[in-house]
């Protein structure tokens, strides 16, 4: 019949047509599937498949930066590290497992190259480590606090391996809650004096440890919420420091006057709405022009649909885009250290929506720290 033969005919011109189309590239050779394309076991590599390896962080290799060893082969210019620490939360615990969370989050990272900028930042100058996590005590926080920072002084301690664009490793440290950051900012000091920080977060993180925690005792003194009170009272800060994303309540307004004697500028999470994420960059620029500078982001910056996983999660927030985004405007920047923290596993969903965004915030820092050496 011919209507049979005009189906078979039409057939037969998919079939022909589908074998010749390549959707990336209209009119080019289909290459053959590479899978079961060979001679047997001779074309199993076990160096090659860069995927899900399980080291450090963007499958990094995870090296020993505590030995007494500063020869050439031993250094690097930027190193990761974990501070699995949560003992000095007031919220909900867990983020003592950040760390290899943040990592298995970012085993897609291993292909550097960014689609925006066009530098992959694992192999531009830079040599980039993973020094796998401080050894901190989960039973005494001060003791735990006092190993992070001599962990950083450490890794930091030795030459940097670019010696002609950097002097001194710098650190990103995975957290951890954010008490972890005046570890790091101690450490920092030593080298590159006080610096600005640039803080992403819901809260402001300046309490007054009399107001948050009630003054109960010394030890309760130091905690997430009031760690860059004590920061600025060690003059590890500069009063051209921002907070970027704040939303959480305070108790009242003498919270805020405190804030600026600890010497805060504040963009609201809302702002963003009105000034729009260039205008987001501007102020930050601005604010901290001419200073060093410690990028610090407490994961709940973000809204909780971006980053649900976190000890003291606060609604209304930025979308990781938008963070992305705002990140990359500080682009030139004289960055000297930064961190992720907050990030609380055992609350996360089954796609680790949380742990992604971390690992792409902490990729983010790397690849500003790349885009600007820094010398001191
Ligand atoms: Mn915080």
């Amino acid at each position: 019949m011919w209507w049979q033969l005009a189906v078979w005919a039409s057939l037969a011109q998919g079939v022909v047509g589908l074998s010749a189309y390549d959707y990336n590239t209209p009119g080019a050779q289909q290459v053959r599937f590479w899978l079961n394309d060979g001679d047997g076991d001779g074309d199993v590599s076990v160096t090659q498949m860069p995927f899900l390896t399980g080291t450090g962080f963007a499958t990094l290799p995870v090296t020993d930066c505590f030995a007494d060893d500063d020869s050439e082969a031993s250094r690097y210019d930027i190193a990761i590290l974990g501070a699995p620490h949560d003992t000095t939360t007031t919220g909900r615990p867990g983020a003592r497992f950040g760390p290899p969370a943040i990592r298995l989050g970012s085993n897609q990272k291993t292909y550097g190259l960014s689609v925006y900028t066009g530098r992959d930042a694992l192999k531009d100058w830079a040599t980039v480590v993973d020094c796998g996590d401080a050894k901190m005590t989960w039973l005494d926080n001060r003791h735990a606090l006092k190993t992070l920072e001599h962990a950083h002084r450490k890794i930091s301690g030795r030459p940097a391996k670019s010696g002609e664009r950097s002097s001194v490793p710098r650190i990103i440290t995975l957290g951890g809650d954010h008490t972890t950051t005046l570890a790091a900012l101690r450490a920092t000091e030593k080298h590159w004096g006080p610096v600005s920080v640039v803080h992403f977060d819901s809260h402001i993180d300046t309490w007054d440890p009399k107001q948050l925690g009630g003054g109960v005792s010394d030890y309760a003194a130091l905690n997430h919420g009031t760690f860059l009170h004590f920061a600025h009272e060690e003059n590890l800060i500069l009063n051209s420091s921002i907070h970027a994303g704040i939303r959480a309540q305070v108790s009242d307004e003498s919270d805020m006057r405190h804030d600026k004697e600890c010497g805060f500028h504040s963009i609201t999470a809302r702002d963003i709405d009105f000034i729009g994420i260039r205008g987001v960059i501007d102020r930050i620029r601005e604010s901290v022009k001419g200073t060093r500078v410690y990028i610090s982001v407490d994961i709940d910056v973000l809204d909780p649909a971006f980053a649900p996983a976190t000890g003291t999660p606060e609604v209304g927030g930025w979308s990781s885009r938008e963070l992305g985004t705002i990140l990359a405007g500080l682009e030139g920047l004289e960055i000297i250290g930064g961190d992720v923290v907050e990030v609380a596993p055992p609350y996360d969903n089954n796609a680790a929506t949380t742990a992604l965004a971390a690992a792409e915030i902490a990729f983010g820092l790397l690849e500003l720290m790349v885009s600007t050496p820094v010398k001191v």
